[in-house]
């Protein structure tokens, strides 16, 4: 049966008609981000034409010299986001301090962003996708914005989400009720939904890790990938192993297919390298809504305490099977990450 056209738009405004008592805040503000998401787009794909590809002389907290798309990309969703006065503070992968916003006006500004704003940049000059991943959390503060506004664990967003700037611009987002995708429509300028419920399989049969830092991965994770190349068709194996290097690409990709994606601790790097606020805990709750599995290793991501804007994690994500597999081994080399 053909998918009833939809734009994210009408699918927000049907979905709030599901909670009477909404007042349309959080809808407004999702209508904000894909604003933005469409003037981001827009620049990327004509990045080549416009000389903003390449790097700044900038270099943000990663450590990560910013590329000139990242900082356009920054811009305007902190400017889409204040001017849509929904939302009172910004944590940015781009800014080392979260922007508040003026204090709002008499019941706007409910909410906190968590975002990183063109996450796999580095991949943007040799046109590989990239993409926005954002958490939203509700204020607990009715004040002045406190550290625990800021602060907290990845149970209490109430929404999460990505755009993948790819072969096609997508965004998935969910509001704890169910994943659904929404495909740009660069004749309308629409998002029109294209994925509606999505569900990553249970098993799969691609892994997604980067292999060159095999040497430093703990054992538990050598035996893991060793596993997944094994010759055994029961469980479909040898997987076939897919790494883009852009975490909303790998994700989407298993999201879709099924599959896992590892960034393990490693030697030199014993949280891993992703970011556990603006990629790891929306990424953990989108992948949950769609019947997967997120952990560190020992810990589901969303009940890990956040104890830094830019606290690091590392990640096992995707589907269920395959995740319980990884976390199997860790448990039987007993290893402590
Ligand atoms: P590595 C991109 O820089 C990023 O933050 C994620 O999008 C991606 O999954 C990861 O880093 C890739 O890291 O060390 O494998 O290049």
């Amino acid at each position: 049966m053909k998918p009833q056209f939809k734009t994210l738009d009408q699918f927000i405004i049907e979905k709030q008609a599901d909670f009477p008592n909404a007042k349309g805040e959080l809808s407004r503000l999702l209508r904000d981000l894909g604003i933005a998401a469409k003037v981001v787009n827009r620049e990327i794909n004509r990045a080549g034409l416009a000389g903003v590809l390449g790097e700044t002389d900038c270099v943000n907290i990663q450590g990560e010299c910013q590329q000139r798309l990242d900082v356009y990309a920054n811009e305007q969703f902190i400017t889409a986001l204040k001017r849509g006065s929904e939302c009172s503070a910004v944590v940015s992968e781009e800014n080392d301090e979260p922007v508040i916003f003026d204090s709002p006006l008499p019941g706007k500004g409910s909410y906190i962003v968590a975002i990183d704003p063109l996450d796999g940049s580095s991949n943007i000059d040799v046109n590989v996708g990239v993409g926005t991943i954002f958490s939203i959390y509700r204020r607990v503060n009715s004040s002045a914005i406190k550290p625990h506004d800021l602060l907290q664990d990845g149970n209490q967003q109430v929404a999460a989400g990505y755009v993948i700037y790819g072969s096609s611009t997508m965004l998935v987002y969910t509001t704890g009720n169910g994943v659904n995708g929404f495909t740009l429509d660069p004749f309308l300028g629409e998002f029109c939904l294209s994925y509606p419920d999505m569900m990553i399989p249970d098993q799969g049969r691609i892994y997604s890790v980067n292999e060159g830092n095999y040497n430093r991965f703990p054992e538990s994770v050598k035996q893991y990938i060793r596993y997944c190349q094994e010759e055994d068709q029961p469980t479909g194996r040898p997987y076939s192993s897919r790494y883009i290097g852009s975490l909303v690409a790998d994700f989407h990709r298993n999201l879709i297919k099924g599959g896992i994606f590892i960034y393990p601790p490693m030697i030199g790097a014993p949280n891993g390298k992703l970011r556990l606020v603006y990629e790891c805990n929306p990424m953990a709750m989108i992948i949950e809504q769609a019947g997967g599995v997120a952990s560190d290793g020992q810990t589901r991501i969303l009940d890990l305490e956040v104890r830094g804007l830019h606290q690091r994690s590392a990640l096992f994500i995707g589907s269920k099977a395959m995740v319980k597999k990884a976390m199997e081994m860790i448990e039987l080399y007993s290893e402590v990450y």
